[in-house]
């Protein structure tokens, strides 16, 4: 019997740790390719693992958790090893895994390896391919990943209420020859939440009218940004196990192509350029690119309703009404009344309205010039020539002076015989 000493998976924003694991005998055990790079999970977190006889081995715990989706808003998810999503499950082509999972939610779950080729008992799919893991049971899983890719883990028990409350998770397999280029792999998961106003329990039941979306379990101003130098080659593995709703996401300053989905790489003469990859549900959708240049760049999903905090969707339309005379009216009855819409909704993101706990409806941030008025699915690629190291913010970006949007000059406008 030897003892070896791995490397084990560490947060790709923590610092990686070292266990020590009994080996059995060398001739019996598989070969284990050892993972070269490690993705990035903004928000997010690698599950550990060890290896044993030539085995990977994960444990998930499906769980109640709590879980800050942007500041000030914080809910009772369900999720796995205390997050949602749950950590990202990372390991090599070829590689043998032995993934036990523990069932602490209060009804019975399984777990489906979402474009995975496992054998068809190892599917997860309970009733069908499995009987459920009843809470307070453990089940073990056990199948070679043997193509590389990006795929997803779900429960395919209660799916509706399960996955609403928060439980998915991605995995990604690396390529067994490592393809020796630099790159930085970045993971992200798209979710929607349906949460009433002042409440902290994501509604099942929902169907539409979700008003909460999330990169990796995070509203913006809580998604963490992607980091980036200029130059580099960046990898963006997004995956949308929402309930309902597909996402077009748009990335600002940059061309990219989609190399690959949970069905494998995309042939390069199929490759066409875009600025936004759509991102249905059930899919996972890998684009690469070249970081061109240097500013905080958004990427958010383009549908308007998606890129908003806990907007209500069933009010009064407003826009253009002649409220003269209404605030006064109505003042008289609710002291400081103030109609707000007529003129558009921007203001609400400036004056931050007082409002119930626990929401963050038209919550934006102040950005170098003004509030961001943006939320939800909305996050940023801050890239710069040259970062401090790979994980701190380097705050805002300034462009060149004479290089940014201003308001025209009297003279330029003579110049150019614009009427204002
Ligand atoms: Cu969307």
């Amino acid at each position: 019997m030897t003892i070896t000493r791995r490397t084990v998976l560490g947060s790709s924003l923590l610092a990686g740790a070292s266990l020590i694991v009994k080996q059995g005998p060398a001739a019996a055990a598989p070969k284990v390719t050892p993972i070269s790079s490690h993705v990035m999970v903004p928000n997010g977190s690698l599950l550990p693992s060890k290896v044993s006889g030539g085995v990977r081995i994960f444990h998930l715990r499906a769980e109640p958790i709590k879980h800050q989706l942007a500041p000030g808003l914080e809910i009772t998810a369900w999720g796995y090893n205390g997050s949602t999503p749950g950590p990202v499950i990372e390991a090599t082509e070829g590689e043998r895994v032995r993934i036990y999972v523990t069932n602490a939610l209060p009804e019975r779950t399984s777990v489906h390896w979402h474009g995975v080729f496992a054998p068809y008992g190892m599917d997860g799919v309970a009733g069908l391919t499995q009987a459920p893991i009843e809470p307070g049971k453990t089940f073990r899983y056990e199948f070679a990943f043997d193509r590389a890719g990006t795929f997803m883990y779900h429960p395919h028990a209660d799916e509706m209420t399960q996955i609403a409350l928060g439980m998915m998770g991605m995995i990604v397999v690396h390529p067994k020859r490592a393809q020796g280029e630099r790159i930085r792999d970045y993971v992200l998961m798209s979710h929607e939440w349906k949460i009433p106003i002042g409440t902290s329990r994501p509604d099942p039941l929902a169907m539409n009218d979700f008003n909460v979306l999330t990169f990796n379990g995070k509203a913006f101003p809580g998604t963490a940004p992607l980091l980036a130098e200029t130059g580099d080659r960046i990898r963006i593995r997004f995956g949308n196990l929402g309930p309902m709703d597909h996402h077009p996401i748009h990335l600002h300053g940059h061309t990219f192509e989609m190399v690959s989905t949970d069905g494998g790489p995309v042939p390069p003469a199929a490759r066409i350029p875009e600025t936004t990859v759509l991102v249905p549900v059930g899919t996972t959708r890998t684009v690469e690119f070249t970081a061109r240049a240097p500013g905080d760049w958004p990427m958010h999903c383009h549908m308007t309703h998606h890129a908003m905090n806990q907007m209500g969707h069933d009010s009064a339309n407003l826009i253009g009404a002649d409220v003269r005379g209404l605030d006064e009216k109505l003042g008289r009855v609710a002291p400081g009344y103030m109609t707000m819409g007529a003129d558009g909704m921007s203001e609400m993101a400036h004056m931050r309205m007082e409002q119930p706990k626990n929401s963050i409806s038209m919550l934006g941030l102040k950005g170098p010039h003004g509030v961001i008025e943006m939320g939800g699915m909305f996050t940023l690629l801050k890239i710069r020539d040259q970062l401090a190291d790979a994980t701190t913010d380097p705050g805002w970006y300034e462009p060149p002076a004479g290089t940014a949007a201003t308001e025209a000059t009297a003279a330029e406008l003579a110049r150019d015989g614009i009427v204002p």
